[in-house]
């Protein structure tokens, strides 16, 4: 399967277990539902959900069993969203191309539907016993989960990021910021897909470990890119900041070219870290198309 075939795949996974997992909240029809739905269902590339399922399948693991986790992860990722796109934070009004949540249902509301999906999130975790999985490994999961998401990963980051408004910040801190803000959760989908095959996969988290921060800031380092060379002309750069953006991005403190070979260096680590894990006799193509994928999309 190429990789688009495989990332429809498991979209339309996900897609069908985040709809059941809302359908079974109660009082459906007051707006936080609707709010929530609208936050979770309306598109959305399943990034996540695919690193969860292509390194559990790596290590042998049910789509089923993966399915809680993956789960898990989309929710904060969308309760990450709203809030982000909150007034008080982006103050976006458009996202995937649809009225922001705040927009569609008001910011109450909006803000109630982050917190409900972030609180949904560690319900279906700690909730459902995956087989073959311990609670012993089930625990460290939601450990995992609430660190990555929490104030020491990306809820540490968008303040970081808060913070920088405005300023012109060094490579070092922009990478502080992104491997908190997006690179924490990203990391986390790899880890919780690996810890399903408990003690086993515990040897191969530094490695998977070096993938996933290689993948994160490359993510992010194609964003940047993107915001330059995409539909959303930047107007202005002034001493590494992107004006039209007001903070500092990969483009703006390195310059287009070398922006771009600094996301070819990530993908090369990236990849690098899984020649280790072809070593050991794991089968990395789905994580090797991700990581091509991340520097060669174009939206
Ligand atoms: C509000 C606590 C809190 C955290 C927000 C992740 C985040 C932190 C903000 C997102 C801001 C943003 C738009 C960053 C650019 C890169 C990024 C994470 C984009 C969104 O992720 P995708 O591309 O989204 O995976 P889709 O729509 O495909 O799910």
């Amino acid at each position: 399967m190429d990789l688009s075939t495989t990332l429809t795949h498991y979209r339309t996974r996900i897609d069908r277990v985040l709809q059941e997992c809302l359908e079974n909240l109660t009082f459906q029809s007051i707006p936080l539902y609707k709010a929530m739905h609208h936050g979770v269902l309306l598109g959305g590339k399943r990034m996540r959900p695919f690193l969860v399922y292509a390194t559990g399948e790596m290590f042998g693991i049910d789509p089923k069993v993966l399915d809680i986790p993956a789960s898990a992860i989309e929710f904060i990722h969308a309760y990450s969203l709203i809030h982000d796109d909150l007034p008080a934070m982006d103050n976006d009004s458009l996202r995937r191309g649809q009225p922001t949540c705040h927009i569609a249902f008001g910011e109450d509301t909006a803000i109630l539907a982050g917190d409900g999906l972030l609180t949904q999130a560690f319900t279906i975790l700690s909730d459902n016993a995956m087989q073959g999985v311990s609670d012993t490994t089930r625990l460290a999961m939601v450990s995992e989960l609430a660190r990555a998401s929490g104030a020491a990963g990306m809820v540490l980051g968008q303040a970081l990021d808060l913070q920088a408004e405005g300023k012109t910040l060094d490579l070092a801190a922009l990478e502080t910021i992104h491997r908190h803000k997006t690179g924490a959760l990203i990391r986390a989908a790899i880890r919780l897909g690996a810890l399903c095959a408990g003690e086993e996969s515990r040897q191969y988290l530094p490695i998977l470990d070096r993938y996933a921060e290689a993948i994160g800031l490359a993510f992010q380092v194609q964003d940047d890119i993107l915001d330059v060379t995409g539909d959303s002309q930047v107007t202005g750069k002034q001493q590494g900041m992107d004006v039209a953006l007001g903070k500092s991005t990969y483009p703006g403190l390195l310059g287009l070219a070398q922006a771009r070979n600094k996301a070819q260096e990530l993908y090369q680590e990236a990849i690098n870290a899984l020649t280790q894990l072809e070593k050991h006799g794991f089968n990395t193509q789905q994580l090797q198309a991700l990581a091509s994928y991340i520097v060669e999309r174009n939206k």
